[in-house]
């Protein structure tokens, strides 16, 4: 691991979060800006308390800009969301993207852990890390993202003061960083104008994603993908043999042809294969 990953890992388990200065070209956020406006504009406003009837959101962003692309394979946040999920997974996946509007008007949006949309046990397993990228300038009276410094480590207190909450202060080609586990929530805008950010999250390779990556990207679209982008979307499996199609890898469906009739092949970890050859060898011995 880079010795700047390394840093920001720290951080990431002392605090629940951190943020990435400058790292993404701020002419690449002019044209991401550009790509969405359109669909800001044309967006109807959220439905639900959860979501707040002053906000937008949109997902799918890796079909609405090329510079989607950029954030969701950024190095160094792969590098991060690897670290801190790698121990509980065989591979990481894409959990969502979604541009949120948050509108003068809006109140802050009820506190929250984002891990609480999977009902597996808490404080022992890290579900997700999530990668809020500002679109125009966060402060306390737009919006911007506020979150409670610390919260990962108290699983069991549901909230916390708001006097505790903190606004970090990032802007466009900024980073804010946080875990799953991470007590957070967007702020109210008191301002005249909306606040804008885009979320990238990633999950836990075996969990069922917020946004259903294959059916937003289906075969006909990932298949304009990189490799590594489709196998972020979904198009690989967790072994051992979870996420196929005919037994096989679902990145077959990427290809120009495919096959009606397909083996299926195993796709299991290195011990999980030594240790089925092993049976078998043993079946074998005994049968004759
Ligand atoms: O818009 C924000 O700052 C955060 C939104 C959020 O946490 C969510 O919708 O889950
Ligand atoms: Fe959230």
């Amino acid at each position: 691991m880079s010795a700047l990953a390394a840093c920001h890992a720290a951080a990431l388990a002392s605090y629940g979060w951190c943020t990435l200065d400058a790292a993404l070209d701020p002419d690449l956020v002019v044209a991401l800006k550009s790509d969405l406006e359109q669909r800001f504009a044309e967006t109807p406003l959220c439905q639900g308390a959860f979501y707040g009837e002053h906000t937008k959101r949109f997902g799918s962003l890796l079909t609405r800009s090329p510079v989607a692309e950029q954030l969701v394979m950024h190095p160094l946040v792969l590098e991060l969301a690897e670290k801190v999920l790698s121990p509980w997974c065989d591979r990481i996946a894409l959990n969502l993207t979604q541009a949120i509007e948050i509108h003068p008007g809006a109140l802050p949006q009820l506190p929250h852990r984002d891990q609480d949309m999977w009902q597996g046990p808490k404080g022992s397993i890290e579900y997700l890390v999530n990668v809020m990228w500002p679109l125009t300038t966060y402060t306390p009276e737009n919006g911007g993202t506020r979150l409670w410094s610390g919260s990962h480590l108290n699983q069991d207190v549901a909230t916390f003061s708001e006097n505790d909450a903190l606004v970090p202060s990032v802007g466009p080609g900024d980073a804010l960083v946080f875990l799953g586990s991470t007590l957070h929530g967007g702020g109210g805008n008191v301002s005249k104008l909306p606040r804008r950010g885009i979320v990238v999250s990633y999950c836990l390779g075996w969990l069922k994603p917020f946004e259903l990556q294959w059916l937003v990207y289906p075969p006909q679209v990932a298949r304009t993908f990189s490799p590594e982008l489709a196998a972020l979307v979904g198009y690989a499996q967790h072994r051992p043999n979870l996420g196929n199609v005919e037994g096989q890898c679902p990145s077959i469906l990427l290809r120009d042809d495919v096959p009606d009739f397909l083996p299926a092949i195993d796709a299991l970890r290195p011990d999980q294969t030594e240790a089925a050859d092993l049976f078998v060898r043993s079946q074998m011995g005994e049968m004759g």
